[in-house]
Parts: C-alpha cells; structure tokens; sequence
C-alpha cells in the first residue's frame, strides 16, 4: 500500500471541517493510517515547508500553519495516493479550484486553502518522517 501525508491546515479545524475533509479522504475509498492533533513548532513548519523559503509569502504561511492546532494524517491507498489526494483537494488558489473538490467546494483565499497534500512520492516520504519519525 502506498502513503501521503495531509495536514488539515488551521483554518479546517476552526472552521469545524475536519469531518467534511475527513469524510471525502474516507469516502473515495483511502484509509486514515495515522493521526494527531498538533500546533506545529515554527521549525517544523520552516523545513515543512523549505521550498518556499525566500518568497514573499513565506512568513505569513509559517504564522498561518502555526497559529492553532492541525490535524496530522498519514492516508493510505492502493497506488498513487499522493495523486488521488491531489486530486480531491483541488487547485492551490481556491478562486480557481474546480467545484467538487475540497478548494474548489470550501475555500476562497489562497492563504486560507484548508489542506496540504505532499506533491510527489519522495514529498511524501520526506514530510511523514519529519511529523510521525516513529513511522520513518
Ligand atoms: P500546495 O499547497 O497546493 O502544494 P504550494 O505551492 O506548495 O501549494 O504552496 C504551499 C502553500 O503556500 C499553499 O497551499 C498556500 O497556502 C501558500 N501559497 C502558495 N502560493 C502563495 C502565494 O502566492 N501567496 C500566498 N500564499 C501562497
Ligand atoms: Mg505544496
């Protein structure tokens, strides 16, 4: 079986959309592997997400990421899970996201776009090990 790690982002779980999200993950037939709900250290988030370093936006994205508690996923499917959750949740800026996914369906600023997915197998391994190291 193939895995992906997923974060709720902050604003998915004050908005209460932790069940929403969940149940489309869970209803397109993907397993919820590993969970815990975390407020992410300011390191973490920086290398969490070291490939934005640099660019305007990345203060704001590790105050946002940071501000209150995520909830951590490790989602399993039968192959290209990473894809498949890709897929669900739509495209980065919500103002283009198509109807149907979660983006497209929940969410309206590019700030505030409720979930991260990893981007490719390698993505994914890298960022399981960095939240759940017990699952290396
Ligand atoms: P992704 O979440 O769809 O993989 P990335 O390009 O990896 O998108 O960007 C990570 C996160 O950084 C996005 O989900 C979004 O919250 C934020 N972000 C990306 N580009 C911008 C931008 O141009 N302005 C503000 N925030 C951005
Ligand atoms: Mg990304």
């Amino acid at each position: 079986m193939d895995r992906t790690f997923v974060i709720i982002k902050p604003d998915g779980v004050e908005r209460r959309l932790i069940g929403e999200i969940v149940g489309r993950l869970e209803r397109k037939q993907l397993s919820i592997v590993a969970s815990e709900m975390r407020q992410i250290e300011r390191s973490t988030a920086e290398t969490h997400y070291g490939e934005h370093a640099g660019k305007p936006f990345f203060g704001d994205l590790v105050d946002f990421i940071t501000r209150s508690p995520a909830l951590l996923l490790v989602v399993q499917g039968p192959g290209d899970t990473y894809k498949v959750v890709r897929t669900l949740m739509g495209a980065t800026n919500p103002k283009e996201a198509a109807p149907g996914t979660i983006r497209g369906d929940l969410a309206i600023e590019m700030t505030e776009n409720l979930i991260h997915g990893s981007d490719s197998p390698e993505s994914a391994a890298r960022e399981i090990a960095l939240f759940f190291p017990q699952l290396g």
